[in-house]
């Protein structure tokens, strides 16, 4: 069509589209980035890991994990961090690789023998450990133990994405394990060694054993402290160099729930997954309800109300990521609290 016989906005939006230009009062192509809350049950995730486990070898798969996908998002989690389940067996290796997306494993089934080797440190992974995968370091998956070792793969793919996500094999299927198990906990929790240079930005590999959360949650929850109104007692799992959320793109946080608690409603820019790692519980988002038993999933999407509430006569514990560090760092995040 010619421009010059364009006779109405019908028209012109017709002619714009041929030329893949569109007005800003056409919001008809507008690409559909919302997306509702979702849960996935545990004994189904469970049931098609353990099937591929049977169905699908290590040599037809980098890696043996089951997506996590929302219906409303072609292929996605959210728009930002991606959650997997990963198992493997006995005697077998997740070959070395590497890539620029950061990960964290949360073990749900933990297994001795079973490591996960990060720039050549293994690091042991029991059920309830949270291991960092920070970007860029090489890392492989060997189960040297007599059970299947399972957890939660957390990837900040999605904002790598924005440019684009790179990786590159490992030239072998395991790096040499060359270092202590514990080495990078030692040498920079607690104590650093002064003397050395930590070239990289991004923090080292490290394992927060689940006997150290659970102490430092079962501490808060004895205290007189008052818990969070809105997540109860409620910590994040703390970058080793600077103190901050745990990895620069997400952060890894658990809370505990007393029997009977509601918190109250609020809302974030962020993306919350969680993971009931103990207990059950439901969760009320924009008003629907998720009801949770331990082992489901679910996703609270950016800006919607939700809180909490424990209906059981047990503690509950739940395991989340979450993205506000990207938010905060770009200055873009925001909240808003309901008062009860
Ligand atoms: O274990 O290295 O779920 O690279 C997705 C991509 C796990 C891994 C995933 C990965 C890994
Ligand atoms: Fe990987």
């Amino acid at each position: 069509m010619d421009i010059g016989r364009v006779q109405d906005v019908s028209d012109l939006n017709d002619w714009l589209k041929e030329r893949n230009l569109n007005g800003h009062w056409n919001h008809s192509d507008r690409e559909h980035e919302e997306f509702k809350p979702f849960l996935w049950k545990w004994p189904e995730i469970h049931a098609g890991l353990m099937k591929a486990t049977e169905l699908v070898p290590m040599d037809m798969t980098g890696r043996r994990t089951v997506q996590l996908r929302n219906p409303e998002l072609r292929g996605r989690m959210s728009n930002t961090i991606h959650m997997s389940i990963q198992c493997v067996m006995p005697g077998e290796i997740a070959e070395a690789h590497r890539h620029t997306a950061a990960a964290i494993r949360y073990v749900i089934h933990g297994v001795s023998g079973a490591y996960t080797v990060v720039d050549g440190e293994p690091l042991p992974m029991e059920t309830g450990d949270l291991i960092t995968t920070p970007g860029w370091c090489f890392h492989d998956h060997i189960n040297e133990g007599s059970e299947p070792v399972m957890w939660l793969d957390v990837l900040d793919a999605r904002i790598v994405a924005l440019g684009r996500g790179l990786g590159e094999t490992y030239p072998g299927r395991q790096q040499p394990r060359e270092r202590a198990i514990g080495y990078s906990n030692k040498t920079q929790g607690h104590v650093k060694a002064s003397w050395l240079k930590h070239e990289r930005l991004t923090p080292p590999a490290m394992r927060y054993p689940w006997t150290e959360t659970d102490a430092a949650i079962q501490a808060l929850r004895e205290s007189e402290v008052e818990p969070d109104p809105y997540d109860g007692y409620h910590v994040t799992y703390t970058h080793p160099i600077n103190g901050g959320p745990t990895l620069p793109t997400f952060a890894c946080e658990l809370q505990i729930g007393s029997p009977r608690l509601t918190t109250q409603d609020h809302r974030h820019i962020s993306t919350t997954i969680y993971q009931a790692f103990r207990g059950s519980g439901v969760t009320v988002v924009d008003g629907e309800r998720l009801e949770w038993s331990e082992g489901d999933i679910f996703v609270v999407p950016p800006w919607s109300w939700h809180h909490h509430e424990n209906v059981s006569d047990s503690d509950n514990i739940l395991f989340s990521v979450d993205d506000w560090p990207t938010f905060k760092a770009l200055d873009l995040y925001r909240e808003e609290g309901k008062d009860a």
